[in-house]
């Protein structure tokens, strides 16, 4: 369940849609994780551990990534990544938060909870599709993420009991693509070993992300970025009227301003 080949793409929409989740087996080259394994370490160098619970006093976190995407870049912008969001979402959508996370071996479970959580939303709808890609093997022992298949359509208030958690077991240069509204967690580390991810989430463009890209990342990086990763940090109109820029469609505003603004 939940697992398919990359070259079917049917299959794993009906996945994510039935189970709330699908797992894409080795989507990158070796060389394409190797160089983002490098990138992580680089970003990771000097980073101290969480000062709180739900991110993980032993797990070391990088956020607001748009201005420094390196070799995660080919991880965001993965065709067979891009075409599951954009059947969830739709065309137009955009990034909520970037991370990076390193569960180092120590890590308890993670809290429990669903990403869409963060908006006041009813339960049926898709706010969000998310992925976390593994730059380490994900092992049920070195803290691989913990989901409750189908939970995605469980109503509101309804919990997953320990028995209805899986661990996502995936080979490093993997990814698992699941709903907003998947209960999940990042596991227990029981391992000697850290383990790497990147998480990257998608929202509907009318949401507020959850990571301010434009503060975060500045109007000069967001103009650097190429196109595709710009309009997926928000710099595109959500609707006709929805993301202007004193009626300006944003793009245009932001290629015609070239100093900061
Ligand atoms: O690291 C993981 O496996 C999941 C992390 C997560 O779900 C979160 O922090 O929102």
């Amino acid at each position: 369940m939940g697992e398919t080949a990359d070259t079917d793409q049917s299959p794993a929409v009906a996945a994510l849609q039935d189970d709330g989740f699908v797992v894409l087996p080795a989507l990158l080259s070796d060389e394409e994780l190797a160089a983002a394994v490098r990138h992580a370490d680089r970003l990771l160098d000097g980073v101290a551990w969480s000062d709180n619970d739900f991110d993980g006093r032993r797990t070391r976190r990088v956020y607001s990534l748009l201005g420094r995407l390196g070799a995660f870049e080919p991880l965001l912008t993965h065709p067979s990544v891009r075409r599951l969001v954009t059947a969830r979402l739709g065309e137009v959508h955009q990034f909520g938060m970037l991370f990076l996370s390193a569960v180092d071996p120590g890590q308890g479970s993670q809290p429990l909870h669903f990403d869409a959580g963060v908006y006041p939303l009813p339960r049926e709808v898709e706010a969000e599709t998310n992925v976390i890609w593994a730059l380490d093997d994900f092992t049920a022992e070195n803290g691989a993420t913990m989901i409750a298949p189908g939970s995605h359509r469980w109503p509101a208030g309804r919990r997953p009991q320990r028995h209805e958690l899986v661990p996502v077991v995936m080979s490093a240069g993997s990814a698992v693509v699941y709903s907003g509204r998947l209960w999940h967690a990042a596991g227990e580390n029981r391992a000697e070993t850290t383990r790497r991810a990147l998480i990257c989430e998608h929202v509907l463009p009318w949401l507020r992300p959850a990571d301010n890209h434009t503060l975060a990342t500045g109007v000069d990086q967001l103009r650097s970025l190429p196109p595709e990763l710009r309009r997926l940090a928000g710099v595109a109109p959500a609707s006709e009227y929805l993301g202007l820029v004193g009626g300006e469609d944003p793009e245009q505003w932001l290629l015609r301003s070239t100093h900061s603004h």
